[in-house]
């Protein structure tokens, strides 16, 4: 990868993090926040700098496309997002997109003459922080979300999706974001691990062949409340030692799930009244709740329910259970599989084939697409933390390995 073609992508990786509603390190832009708007604008100036076609669909999904020589053929496509959720990092996402635009870059200033069309995708809402689900606008696309279900979606202070897209430009109906089968002829995906694996093991590139069954729950408990001193501890209905049980109980199903792959999280409390002296009589937990296996996910899914209900009735509290998403795995495609190792082994890389335990856009468009996602080493593995870090020539060799994909795919 030529010096300059570097230290532009380095630039640009900068650049757009200090677009953020938090101070550097920390990088935060939530969907359709003013920095996220902010975001959208940048990197629509740097595609069309780059000269190459922007678009977007009614949810904001951007498309960067460099149509190809046979137009009527299905395009290859890459992409991933550049939301971030409070106090993230610099590379979740945002290496996939500038790494994307880079690819897409070098291959035109080297005269590539592309017969499938090459697009870049910047995925709305990968992540879940606004709405409650991530990958909304993948969702959309893939048809696993109905538009009825994204315009139901309300946000922490009950603004709607509609009135928020429309306030970011993203006009149109919903329904129309649905891709058709067979839209893309593939989708690879450039993502930092989020893990520790490659970098402990010293490999360039990982080649994911699975990605994890995310599933998240939101739940509302509702207690007596009371006064804090006058209230004896047998007559108490007390919300937050619930969900602080129910907490311990989502840990310990993880712990015994019989798999290791099984991660449980308790990553929103809310209390109220928010009180020293008043018993706590309204708690809103988030739980996520992942596996690479579905199987093992859900029965220790069914574990917590269980358990759930028998302790809030012994304890006297009431509780609504609230489906946020529950997905199953994706399985990448064996052939995209093979062709980034080749790709990569034929750059004299090192690589290791894997899973990925985060989440990605790439879930969703599996459903429309072979699929396929190239990781990059990242410092012990930290993510969605201001200390995220991947090299610029780890980098460098993702963005190698994925211009080589999209040469190859864009000429087949
Ligand atoms: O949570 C995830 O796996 C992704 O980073 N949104
Ligand atoms: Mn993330
Ligand atoms: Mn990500
Ligand atoms: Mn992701």
């Amino acid at each position: 990868m030529s010096t300059v073609s570097l230290s532009r992508l380095d630039r640009e990786i900068e650049e757009l993090a200090a677009i953020s509603a938090h101070p550097a390190p920390a990088v935060t832009r939530v969907l359709f926040s003013a920095e996220d708007l902010r975001a959208r604008e940048w990197l629509t100036a740097r595609a069309k700098d780059a000269g190459f076609r922007v678009r977007k669909d009614p949810v904001g999904n951007l498309f960067v496309c460099w149509e190809g020589s046979e137009p009527c053929l299905p395009a290859v496509a890459t992409g991933s997002h550049t939301d971030a959720i409070p106090n993230a990092g610099k590379y979740d996402g945002v290496v996939g997109v500038l790494g994307g635009l880079e690819a897409m870059r070098q291959l035109k200033e080297a005269g590539h003459v592309p017969k499938r069309g090459i697009e870049l995708i910047m995925f709305t809402s990968e992540e879940p922080t606004r709405f409650g689900i991530g990958c909304l606008g993948s969702r959309l696309m893939a048809g696993t979300t109905s538009p009825e279900e994204a315009g139901a979606l309300r946000d922490a202070e009950g603004r709607s999706l509609d009135e928020l897209r429309e306030a970011a430009g993203c006009r149109g109906n919903l329904g129309a974001v649905k891709l058709s089968t067979g839209a893309y002829r593939a989708f690879v995906e450039l993502h930092i691990e989020q893990g520790p694996m490659l970098e402990e093991k010293q490999i360039d590139i990982g080649i994911v062949e699975k990605i994890a069954a995310p599933s998240a729950f939101r739940l509302l408990l509702k207690g007596a409340g009371g006064h804090a001193g006058a209230v004896l501890m047998r007559e108490r209905q007390d919300a937050f030692m619930a969900a602080a049980e129910i907490a311990l109980l989502v840990e310990k199903a993880a712990l015994e799930s019989g798999s290791s792959d099984t991660v449980g999280t308790v990553g929103v409390v809310e209390v109220r009244p928010g009180a020293i002296n008043s018993i706590p009589c309204d708690v809103k937990l988030e739980v996520d709740f992942r596996d690479t296996d579905r199987e093992a996910r859900d029965r220790a899914l069914a574990r917590i329910g269980d358990g759930t209900h028998a302790l809030c009735r012994r304890r006297g509290v009431k509780i609504e259970w609230q489906v946020l998403n529950q997905d199953p795995p994706a399985l990448c495609d064996p052939g995209l599989v093979k062709m980034v190792e080749a790709k990569a082994v034929a750059a004299g890389f090192s690589t290791s084939r894997m899973v990925s335990r985060a989440y990605h856009d790439s879930l969703f468009m599996a459903r429309v697409c072979p699929t396929a996602m190239i990781f990059i080493p990242c410092f012990k593995g930290y993510s969605h933390r201001p200390d995220e870090y991947s090299s610029p020539e780890a980098i460098a060799k993702g963005v190698e390995v994925l211009k080589e994909c999209l040469k190859e795919l864009s000429l087949q």
